[in-house]
């Protein structure tokens, strides 16, 4: 980890390249079709288990015929091109269970230059067949204060988790064990300052751009699974007039 930052590993039906390594950050990106991400490992940050009889679906017509690892180094001095990638096979049984994950993200939010407190609102009504979070990341770059998510039912606010994006962005244990079935709201907030800045941020793809991203990693029976969903809405400021006011109170790090 001292030359690692971090790695995440998507899936894709078709990477930049197929074998080897090369520089995602350059004109090459991860995969050319849309890249799904399915874990994410970070400095210090424990490791995340699937529940017994979880798994992913791979190959077949899932569109997943690619893992592409993608690492940010810190300080790549001590790297100098060594690499080894090695596959582990293990053949078992389809599992009763498909893991997915349900990206929430803001694509409009902008941080004033200088702002105390920005927030960055996302929500969704949930459509699909229940489904049980047992995972949470957050990521937002450098101006993140908190990142909060929620399964809202019936006017109830229940947290799914809650995070400082400040703190290695992996993939933690879910705050409380719940359902989401049809008809729940998804709603999830980012608490960013403007403190600092001279200019507008915007959400973007550089360090100096800010993203405001909750994960839910989730299974759901196989017999209905919907393994990725994404929500990129703003939901009503009517909602979050409800949200937990824990939601506003940054973590220190
Ligand atoms: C604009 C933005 O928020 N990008 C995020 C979320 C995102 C992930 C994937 C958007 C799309 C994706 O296909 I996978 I479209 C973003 O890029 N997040 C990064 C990684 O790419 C996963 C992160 O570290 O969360
Ligand atoms: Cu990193
Ligand atoms: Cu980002």
């Amino acid at each position: 980890m001292d030359t690692a930052h971090h790695m995440i590993l998507y899936g894709c039906k078709t990477p930049y390249a197929t074998q080897g390594y090369w520089d995602c950050g350059k004109e090459l990106g991860t995969c050319r079709d849309q890249a799904k991400i399915m874990y994410a490992w970070a400095r210090n940050a424990p490791p995340t288990k699937l529940p017994k009889d979880v798994g992913f679906k791979v190959g077949g017509d899932t569109r997943i015929n690619y893992f592409v690892l993608q690492i940010h180094y810190g300080d790549a001095t001590h790297f100098r091109g060594k690499y080894r990638c090695t596959q582990q096979h293990s053949r078992s049984r389809a599992k009763p269970f498909i893991a997915g994950m349900y990206l929430m993200m803001s694509v409009d939010t902008v941080i004033p230059p200088g702002k105390k407190v920005t927030n960055a609102d996302i929500a969704c009504t949930y459509t699909s067949s229940p489904m049980y979070p047992f995972a949470f990341r957050t990521h937002t770059h450098s101006l993140g204060k908190v990142v909060s998510g929620y399964r809202v039912r019936n006017g109830q606010w229940t947290q799914i988790g809650r995070q400082s994006p400040l703190l290695p962005q992996a993939f933690y244990p879910v705050a409380n064990t719940i359902d989401v079935r049809n008809g729940d709201i998804l709603a999830a907030r980012c608490v960013f300052t403007g403190e600092g800045r001279t200019t507008n941020t915007q959400i973007g793809g550089t360090s100096n751009d800010e993203m405001c991203n909750f994960y839910i990693m989730y299974y759901m029976d196989n017999s209905h699974a919907v393994p990725y969903m994404n929500c990129g809405d703003d939901g009503s400021s009517e909602l979050f007039r409800n949200i937990p006011s824990e939601a506003n109170i940054p973590i220190p790090v």
